[in-house]
């Protein structure tokens, strides 16, 4: 059964989503009007938008809100939200763009969440389905809206999913999903852990194959038909051959731990995560492998930016909780100092986590942004100053050769920068400033 075209649109908040959103219904031409509220003075995208179609900035417009059939809203508003509780209230639905791919999309998804690793498990997938020969789509909280892949008519749809557009999200089936695991993160969103782990979980709700992580039991779905993965356990895992370490699934060795392009134990355990997602999609073995050999990551996850007189710099400005960056320091090798850049919007975490690594290394610690107080206590003589520049002035003339400097915040960017990706392009083209004045500084006599 078809339901019947909703009549009046309200579209909550602009930006890529949004954008997004309003291209899907405008081009659906079914004679729904779209309107656009967005609560900023001046929302990013605004000057994108379709002709004819309406904006209120600057605040709510309730007259509109009230009056709408459906709502469409950005994962960047909360559901709690006053004004948004009252449309509920009133019994409008509220929805958000990954209802609206759910609802139109035709071929299988698959579907990935977590609170990190996200990306690139999301990347990972993309690239086994590439090496398989079908044309894929991959979207969703990853750069590329969910809703502007659909009209390019792909076999098949491999979604990064935030706990936030799952919040808003009830009809996405899935082939397979995967819940990687659960660290504190959104804090200034949810009423405690149990709350964003319930927005993550809901991604199971409609899937054929729920995979979850051993080593994370918060991930594990209490219904349906299931697959694990873990370092120690589950259909996905490691075994040893010939005394080294294989990617094993069910039972079938697979490929050496050693052949993953990608760096870092916590990659291992996504290669898991996506080998069971492919497998569960039909990808061929030998497409998997091959992609695990040749994927070596995200621009702004631990990518060396720059080597300048023996000194690294590293943008991580994709570690936007705690967890992010601790995987960044675990098992860190360094034959100088580390000078780590941490700061920005810290949604309410405890970054106490992040001590016992501190402790093991030869540090400076650089605290910036609206919540540097917050990290202050975690070393002795923590440098604190108001931006991730002057962090990065003071930072330029403490190194020495064969020091690091890294950028890996823990905390969301939205205090100081649009995104975290902004942030990391600041630190990259800002370093190569600094390395060009230093060496400006030596030549001259
Ligand atoms: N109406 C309306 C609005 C008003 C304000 C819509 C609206 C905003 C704020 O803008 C955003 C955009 C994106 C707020 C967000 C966005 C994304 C809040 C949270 C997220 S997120 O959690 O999905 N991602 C951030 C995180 O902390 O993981 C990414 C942080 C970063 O540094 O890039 F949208």
């Amino acid at each position: 059964m078809k339901t019947e075209a909703a009549k009046y649109i309200v579209v909550i908040g602009l930006g890529m989503t949004g954008l997004s959103v309003v291209r899907h219904l405008v081009k659906k031409d079914d004679g729904a009007l779209v309107k656009v509220i967005d609560t900023r003075a001046n929302p990013p995208g605004a000057d994108q938008l379709p002709e004819g179609v309406e904006l209120h900035a600057g605040g709510w417009n309730m007259e509109w809100l009230l009056a709408a059939d459906l709502i469409v809203a950005s994962p960047g508003i909360a559901l709690a939200t006053p004004e948004l509780q009252q449309a509920a209230e009133a019994g409008i639905e509220i929805v958000g763009d990954i209802e609206l791919f759910a609802r139109d999309v035709t071929a299988p998804v698959i579907g990935i969440t977590g609170s990190n690793g996200k990306s690139t498990v999301t990347s990972l997938v993309g690239e086994m389905v590439k090496a398989s020969g079908l044309n894929v789509g991959v979207g969703g909280n990853i750069g590329f809206a969910a809703l502007d892949m659909l009209a390019n008519n792909h076999d098949l749809y491999v979604l990064e999913l935030s706990s936030f557009q799952l919040e808003t999200t009830s009809s996405l089936d899935t082939v397979a999903a995967v819940f990687l695991n659960l660290s504190e993160d959104h804090m200034d969103r949810y009423d405690g852990m149990d709350d964003y782990r319930d927005a993550k979980l809901r991604l199971f709700d409609q899937t054929q194959l729920a995979v979850w992580n051993q080593d994370d039991p918060e991930t594990k779905p209490s219904s349906g038909t299931a697959v694990s993965f873990g370092f120690a356990a589950g259909d996905y895992t490691l075994t040893l051959k010939e005394g080294a370490e294989w990617l094993t699934a069910k039972g079938d060795q697979v490929m050496p731990v050693s052949d993953i392009a990608l760096v870092g134990r916590h990659n291992v355990a996504n290669c898991l995560a996506a080998m069971a997602l492919a497998d569960a999609a039909g990808i061929d073995r030998a497409a998997q492998c091959s992609a695990m050999r040749e994927y070596r990551g995200l621009p702004h996850r631990c990518q060396q930016v720059l080597e300048h007189e023996g000194v690294l710099w590293v943008n991580d400005s994709k570690a936007t909780n705690p967890a992010s960056s601790l995987a960044a320091l675990d098992g860190l090798q360094l034959a100088g100092r580390l000078h780590l850049l941490v700061g920005g919007d810290g949604k309410g975490a405890d970054f106490s986590a992040l001590k016992p690594v501190l402790d093991k290394l030869k540090v400076t610690l650089y605290c910036f942004g609206r919540d540097r107080n917050a990290f202050t206590s975690l070393v002795d003589a923590p440098v604190v100053t108001e931006t991730m520049q002057e962090a990065m002035d003071i930072a330029a003339k403490n190194v020495a050769s064969g020091d690091m400097v890294l950028l890996s915040p823990a905390c969301a960017s939205l205090d100081q920068f649009t995104n975290f990706m902004v942030r990391g392009d600041t630190f990259a083209a800002y370093a190569k400033t600094l390395a060009d004045q230093s060496a400006g500084e030596q030549v001259t006599p």
